[in-house]
């Protein structure tokens, strides 16, 4: 038996620091949390310092390991020269239609082999998680053939079995029309739902479904189709909605019970009411929301007035969100969306657990649970939000094994 407890420490157990607990500990057996609380508290069972070794925080602000509940971390190459074309006023979608965004990932990503895709999220994985990240979603979306798919998938699940994270797939294959299949939107569906979808679901690949649900990806009828195939497996659905135009697809998430619908820009109160009846998350995404200069914002009134559960992520892709920092999104959702302290960080601790239907597993800290943490060297979790940049998770503790700890360089050089 492994026993630790860990003491002098500020607790944000449910990710709001409105309920914080000062000068808190928490009793570690075997990975799980068995006790919780203020140390002047601590039951004698826990008190005895040969059989409980104690770890002292020094005061130090303690939460639940962030969630990431929307990446799409696995991808060959990069876009940089398309942001610059971007920049001299060529727009997203006049891209994407020409040949590039998207596809241009895809023919990178089919041309790389599982190593070098491996190795390329790897280095953005590894920024995520010295943030104190420990779930997070990756979504396949740049294979668009089966083979492709599942190099992808692979690779994704390959990341959670070689970091200290846990990864959730989610098969995106309906998130473009590939090359081969131009013109021929149902053809690829079919692809898609009759024979992508089964084979990876079968391999154990596909934890969730997503689809890219907008003018430039798939119609309400054709994502449609795709969220009944995810259903006909019995998996769980996301969708990609309201991005970049209204399109009525948070209604379609809600009325499959989607886990989640992300971006939402451009949803209104008729899909706010949906989301809160079908008990979906909405994901916002303030990074491609900054990156490619979108002026429409997410409708935060509404979703707090009807009291819909709002997570943050960070989108990480090449094309509208190259982000490798959760933090940075904390940031942008605040300035940009006047989003509040409580809200981003619940955004990215229990309702992004809830947006991967990991509730129960991730995102909150309670007695029963895996000892999941982040340690930061901050005054105020309103840090979290306001650096823009700074390393600010000095340790993470997964399982109550510390896996992460950052030394600066006045430790090292003593
Ligand atoms: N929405 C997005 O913002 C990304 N995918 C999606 O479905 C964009 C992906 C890319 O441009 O590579
Ligand atoms: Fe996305």
């Amino acid at each position: 038996m492994q026993q630790t407890l860990w003491q002098h420490l500020t607790l944000c157990a449910q990710g709001d620091p409105r309920d914080a607990l000062h000068d808190a500990a928490l009793a570690v057996c075997d990975g799980q949390i068995v006790w919780q609380g203020a140390l002047r508290d601590l039951p004698a069972a826990y008190a005895d310092p040969l059989t409980w070794p104690r770890e002292d925080l020094g005061g130090a602000w303690v939460t639940p390991g962030l969630v990431d509940c929307h990446t799409h971390l696995v991808y060959g190459g990069q876009r940089a020269d398309e942001f610059a074309q971007r920049l001299a006023g060529v727009s997203y979608e006049a891209l994407a239609q020409a040949g590039g965004g998207i596809l241009a990932t895809v023919r990178a990503t089919r041309a790389a082999d599982e190593a070098t895709l491996f190795a390329s999220a790897a280095s953005r994985l590894e920024a995520l998680l010295a943030e104190g990240v420990s779930a997070i979603e990756i979504k396949s979306g740049y294979g668009l053939d089966l083979a492709s798919e599942r190099k992808l998938l692979r690779v994704a699940r390959a990341l959670g079995e070689r970091y200290p994270v846990s990864v959730y797939t989610t098969f995106l294959g309906a998130h473009a029309l590939p090359p081969e299949f131009a013109g021929r939107a149902e053809a690829y569906l079919d692809e898609v739902c009759e024979r992508m979808l089964p084979a990876l679901a079968d391999e154990g690949l596909v934890d969730a479904v997503d689809v890219f649900c907008e003018r430039i990806g798939f119609s309400l009828a054709q994502s449609e189709r795709v969220l009944q195939a995810a259903q006909r497996h019995g998996l769980r659905v996301k969708l990609h909605a309201e991005q970049l135009s209204h399109s009525g697809g948070a209604q379609l998430a809600a009325r499959y019970h989607a886990l989640s619908a992300d971006h939402l820009e451009y949803l209104d109160e008729a899909g706010v009411a949906a989301l809160k009846a079908a008990g979906t998350v909405a994901v916002l995404l303030p990074g491609a929301y900054y990156f490619i200069r979108e002026t429409q914002l997410p409708p935060l009134e509404l979703l707090r007035r009807y009291e819909v559960p709002i997570a943050l992520a960070t989108d990480s892709n090449p094309g509208t969100s190259p982000a490798t920092s959760l933090l940075l999104m904390l940031n942008l959702a605040t300035t940009l969306f006047r989003m509040t302290v409580p809200e981003v960080l619940q955004g990215v601790t229990c309702h992004a657990a809830q947006a991967l239907g990991q509730g129960e597993r991730h995102g909150t800290l309670a007695v029963g649970r895996s000892a999941d943490f982040a340690v930061w060297q901050v005054e105020s979790l309103a840090e979290l939000a306001y650096w823009m940049g700074r390393p600010l998770c000095t340790q993470v503790v997964r399982a109550g094994q510390t896996v992460y700890r950052r030394r600066g360089y006045a430790e090292e050089r003593q």
